[in-house]
């Protein structure tokens, strides 16, 4: 192919899974951001045609070209201007029969025209895609991004023109081995856009982060950061909560970076009574607002406290799955759909299971009064040997951390899901939690662990080698369901070594709604809802339990679960169903919530 090659082939082929940006801009909402959601051209591509040629060697009629035939004779064998659409955000599984169960890449396009302020630097965000994302802007590569569930942004400062630029982006969703999530998990590996996708535009230096949380043990300092980003580092900075009467002013470093502490009398947030204040960072060329909730999290012994006072966690948990239409949640709407169901149940509490979810559901917590156990996608079977698989968890959770760390509601950052005690993993996830700790010293690490059962005893021991550096202990048990029958719970006594709180962070059973028959009746809602009443009576004589998440708040697609009229590719141990029906146990859980609000 003749003509100009806009791209080095070498720099092309970073095969790597830990391509992360560390480059995120936080708080996008409240700058100039300019939408570029709605319909994209697609090209379905499984060999990659679209990127390699026939040597695997970086095609030069790549699809991120855009190449246009240039005379009647010339030979380009792709299109995007008259392929097909899907809309973004939104994964490509729930759009189009065809692509149901599709794993492989994707290429979406868009053009647009934007007009910049001179001097004013431009972005290219992208809320979330799963899982490796390649972007081209102009032809011109821009960078790769390696996670499903968490942000990233591209600078286009000097290359966005302002006439017809044509974005194009290389989705795949190929499940990796190496990968976080690895091969196998139990939910649907939706692909695509599946978050937003915006043009942010900033001043050549601009306030790109700021951490702005109560200190440590106290409730009325606030202790945080700034940083900015750009050509003039050292400047003044003025942190401050008009409504509490509270200022401070700081000058930052060279490389931006200052940090302050600052006196408030603040109403605390609390599920019950979620005060959100604005707080506004003012450097001196710009200038960011944000609602921010300010409460204390601690542990003492087997208590989780909440602004001091010990409190229990009436929690359920949750995937990124949106009511009514199934297919990955995005909106703000989906997020009050589902936060108001754990709501009427009662709940105070939410875990976000197993990845990162959306930016919405974290704001609509924060003022919905919901607590959050957030998670990172380090589920089940992780490559534990391999050092890149680990830079790769590290640098998912820093991206959520980082977009998340101002919000009230998360008090839990949650290392893992049911991994398997070895060395390796126990090397793996004691540097994860050392990193979140170091990354946010407020709030408190867990993680959904697994218990054993003593031999020739009832006793059921909670004893991972990890309970040692978590701050709350998670527990998945499935007695009942996996475990024995529905009375097996009413034996049982819970032990750990641990003088922690313990959450139990998983237990349920499958239940067609509407189907419905005797108690010993699988799949029935009876069955469910009998296996509930076990639980509960199992439940209240844990001494150091301090909150529960049942297994799981609405049924999910997963391409496990394969039982023809009963499953049809759903976990059917949701409360509510994918239509909305609440199932009988769902009223048992809301009576054991209603006990536990009461005492
Ligand atoms: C678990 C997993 C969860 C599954 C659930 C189940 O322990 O943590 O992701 O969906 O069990 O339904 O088997």
């Amino acid at each position: 192919m003749a003509g100009a090659w806009p791209v080095q082939l070498s720099a092309q082929l970073q095969l790597g899974p830990a391509g992360g940006p560390s480059f995120q801009i936080t708080n996008v909402q409240a700058r100039k951001v300019t939408s570029l959601n709605g319909k994209w051209r697609t090209i379905v591509d499984p060999y990659e045609n679209g990127y390699y040629d026939f040597r695997m060697q970086l095609s030069r009629e790549g699809y991120f070209l855009n190449l246009k035939p240039k005379d009647k004779a010339d030979r380009v064998e792709y299109d995007f201007d008259s392929s097909e659409t899907l809309n973004v955000p939104g994964d490509w599984n729930s759009q189009r029969d065809s692509l149901f169960f599709y794993e492989g890449t994707l290429w979406y396009k868009k053009s647009f025209d934007y007009q910049a302020k001179p001097g004013n630097r431009i972005f290219l965000h992208f809320g979330g895609a799963n899982y490796e994302t390649i972007v081209f802007l102009n032809g011109e590569r821009l960078g790769m991004h390696v996670g499903g569930f968490t942000p990233f942004d591209f600078e286009i400062t000097g290359k966005v023109r302002a006439r017809d630029n044509f974005v194009i982006v290389k989705v795949d969703n190929k499940r990796r081995r190496d990968g976080v999530p690895t091969l196998n998990t139990d939910w649907w590996n939706y692909g695509g856009l599946t978050r937003e996708v915006t043009l942010v535009e900033v001043p050549a230096t601009f306030v790109k982060d700021y951490f702005v949380q109560l200190k440590k043990g106290s409730m009325d300092t606030i202790a945080g950061w700034v940083r900015l980003n750009g050509a003039q580092p050292a400047q003044r900075v003025t942190v401050s909560i008009p409504e509490a009467h509270a200022s401070v002013t700081v000058r930052t470093n060279a490389q931006g970076y200052a940090a302050f502490s600052l006196p408030a009398q603040l109403t605390l947030w609390t599920p019950d009574n979620p005060t959100l204040y604005e707080v506004r960072v003012e450097a001196e060329g710009d200038s960011v607002r944000e609602q921010i909730g300010f409460r204390t999290i601690e542990t003492r012994g087997t208590e989780i406290l909440l602004n001091g006072k010990p409190l229990f966690l009436r929690g359920i948990s949750a995937h990124e799955e949106a009511p009514f239409r199934a297919g990955r949640a995005f909106s703000a709407e989906d997020s009050r759909t589902l936060l108001g169901w754990a709501k009427e149940l009662g709940c105070n509490f939410i875990r976000l299971a197993h990845y990162p979810h959306n930016e919405n559901m974290l704001r609509e917590a924060d003022r919905m009064g919901v607590l959050v156990w957030s998670e990172a996608p380090v589920y089940w079977m992780i490559d534990w040997e391999n050092p890149e698989t680990f830079l790769n968890a590290s640098n998912q959770l820093t991206e959520v951390l980082t977009r998340d760390r101002n919000r009230a509601a998360i008090i839990l950052w949650s290392v893992a899901n049911e991994t398997p005690i070895t060395e390796a993993r126990n090397t793996f996830l004691k540097k994860l939690a050392a990193l979140v700790k170091a990354e946010d010293p407020t709030r408190l690490t867990t993680a959904a662990m697994m218990h054993h059962e003593v031999a020739g005893t009832t006793e059921v021991v909670l004893d991972d080698p990890l309970g040692d550096v978590l701050d709350v202990l998670g527990c998945n048990e499935y007695l009942g369901w996996y475990d024995g029958a529905p009375e097996k719970a009413d034996r049982v006594t819970w032990k750990s070594p641990y003088n922690k709180p313990l959450i139990m962070s998983e237990f349920g059973a499958d239940a067609l709604s509407g189907l419905h028959g005797d108690e010993g009746t699988r799949w029935t809602e009876e069955f469910q809802e009998n296996i509930y009443h076990h639980q509960v009576g199992m439940l209240n004589k844990i001494p150091f339990l301090r909150g529960t998440s049942p297994w799981v708040l609405m049924d999910f697609r997963s391409p496990r679960r394969v039982l023809p009229n009963v499953q049809d590719f759903f976990n059917r141990k949701g409360l509510v169903s994918e239509r909305g029906e609440k199932k009988k146990a769902f009223f048992v859980l809301q009576e054991f919530y209603r006990e536990k609000a009461r005492q």
